[in-house]
């Protein structure tokens, strides 16, 4: 069935089993494989090193090789990568558990990087040399060009510079994504970059496929395996009243008229408690909405489907099991309605400065000042890494994090005297919003923004402690700009490493 994917008779002439295109990976070369989220990774050729990884390595041969993505994959890229330790250093994101414990337990290198500079840095030189490129496509047209698969990434930068390349052809990806891409060639190096000629959300600035030098594709295998994306749990009561104050915010905002009735571009991040929020759109007084984001999950599907989201521009899909099947029976009545950039553009800060978006993103603890930890848990355990958010956190129209007030049970304060890690800083963070209420920052002095968080957003059994800390800070501080102790600002955090819970006398909870 694939078969009939590869339109140009001479490049079915490299058509090879997995095991066979493995082969042509050398070890400790840099692989740019295709992939964002659990959509549009290669599937087959992973695996098939990974085997013969595992050989080499019962042989007593040293194989390790280093993964570039767009951002995370599925279990047959990095966890089959991960599980045989075949992994020297991963950029720019990755979720897969096996592969997070490798990398927390100090056995893999990883370069956790603004998912919108991946490509730009591997243009200037400053990532060093692309070897081998595996990159996933939905098929190939007779004039040798490449229909993109259900995620663009940094694909066209890495069939681009990679010195040779191995294709995979899905057949299990729908036909119609067929004219929903938008790659855009226009991308130079300083001093010769231009403006991006980009102005609303559906604009098309680019080709609907990729164009590829055929002398450097040493290798076509062709599958039929599905994309694979966790499904989201069902939205709980906190996840619900987290995005019960965030519509609201949104409502005041039309009210007043500081955001029009359609809103501004949405920029959702992935997550059960952003689904909440696409969920809550459905019954909100906006229409006419559109997206100019990362990845299309569940809730923007719907959205689409219903009219209230009129067209989502973003990298790649994220959808459930459920959903892409849903998709994939009839993918062509999406046609004009989604457009599939790389990611340089999709996150690009230019365009998110220019088109306004509203930036929704989660976070793993913020301080009483608003700095944004997304990342490390402790200061020093990397969960996921940054991904998208700073891209648009920093550029947004207005930019929104969103968390539980507390984790694992309350054994974990959201809401801390000082974020142990801070990946976005106060300046980039407008508004917060927990189960408990929202904060509206904008605005607000250190000392205000404090008083605001602690009050709106703090669980209530955390509240108390912080309100401690912060008016005991305020009497001591070395400078009472933004007060602190510093020798007492992440010793909740030292309590919880030590004994299992930020929470005095509460020991023993086992971390
Ligand atoms: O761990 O799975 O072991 O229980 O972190 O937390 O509450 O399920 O929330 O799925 O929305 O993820 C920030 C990680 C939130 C995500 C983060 C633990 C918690 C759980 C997940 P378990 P939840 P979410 C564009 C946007 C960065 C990338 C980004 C993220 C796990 O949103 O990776 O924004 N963001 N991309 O128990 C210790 C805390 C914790 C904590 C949560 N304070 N301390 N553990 N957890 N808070 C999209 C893309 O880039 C693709």
């Amino acid at each position: 069935m694939t078969g009939s994917r590869i339109q140009n008779a001479s490049l079915r002439d490299k058509i090879m089993s997995a095991d066979d295109a493995a082969s042509l990976i050398r070890p400790s070369t840099t692989v740019g494989m295709s992939g964002f989220t659990g959509s549009g990774y290669p599937k087959s050729v992973p695996m098939a090193l990974a085997r013969r990884i595992e050989e080499e390595h019962a042989a007593g041969n040293p194989f390790k090789v280093k993964v570039w993505t767009g951002a995370s994959t599925g279990p047959e890229l990095d966890g089959a990568l991960a599980k045989v330790n075949g992994i020297e250093f991963r950029l720019p994101y990755n979720s897969d558990p096996v592969a997070r414990e490798r990398i927390n337990a100090g056995e893999m290198h990883y370069f956790d990087m603004h998912l919108s500079q991946v490509a730009p840095m591997a243009w200037q030189g400053f990532l060093g040399p692309l070897d081998t490129a595996i990159v996933e496509v939905s098929g190939i047209t007779p004039d040798k060009t490449l229909i993109p698969s259900s995620s663009i990434g940094n694909n066209k930068t890495w069939l681009d510079q990679a010195s040779q390349i191995i294709l995979e052809v899905n057949g299990w990806q729908s036909e119609a994504l067929d004219g929903m891409h938008d790659i855009y060639y226009g991308t130079a190096l300083p001093p010769n970059r231009k403006p991006i000629p980009l102005v609303r959300p559906d604009d098309r600035i680019g080709r609907t496929h990729f164009s590829v030098d055929p002398d450097k594709i040493v290798a076509i295998v062709e599958t039929d395996a599905p994309d694979r994306n966790l499904p989201f749990a069902e939205p709980d009561d906190v996840a619900n009243a987290i995005a019960g104050h965030l519509l609201e915010f949104l409502a005041h905002e039309v009210k007043v008229g500081r955001l029009p009735q359609e809103l501004l571009p949405l920029q959702s991040g992935v997550g059960n408690v952003t689904n909440a929020v696409l969920a809550g759109l459905m019954d909100a007084p906006f229409g006419n909405m559109t997206a100019y984001t990362e990845v299309i999950q569940d809730g923007m599907l719907d959205l689409l489907e219903e009219g209230k989201l009129r067209m989502a521009s973003a990298t790649a899909f994220s959808l459930s099991p459920n959903a892409a099947e849903r998709f994939n029976r009839d993918a062509a009545r999406f046609t004009g309605k989604l457009i599939l950039r790389p990611q340089e553009i999709s996150n690009h800060p230019e365009l998110v400065r220019r088109l306004g978006c509203i930036a929704m993103n989660g976070l793993i603890e913020a301080d009483i000042y608003g700095n944004v930890n997304s990342t490390h848990v402790m200061g020093s355990r990397i969960q996921n890494g940054i991904g998208g958010s700073g891209d648009f956190a920093r550029n947004a129209f207005v930019s929104i994090f969103m968390t539980p007030s507390i984790a694992k049970g309350g054994k974990i304060s959201a809401i801390v005297p000082q974020a142990a890690h801070v990946d976005h800083t106060s300046q980039d963070v407008q508004v917060i919003v927990t189960e408990q209420g929202l904060a509206d920052l904008r605005g607000l002095s250190p000392k205000q923004r404090a008083e605001v968080i602690i009050a709106n957003c703090a669980h209530p059994v955390y509240r108390p402690m912080l309100q401690d800390y912060y008016r005991r800070a305020s009497e001591t501080s070395f400078g009472r700009h933004a007060p602190n102790i510093l020798g007492e600002a992440l010793s909740w955090h030292q309590r919880y490493v030590e004994t299992g819970s930020m929470q005095p006398g509460d020991a023993h909870a086992g971390c």
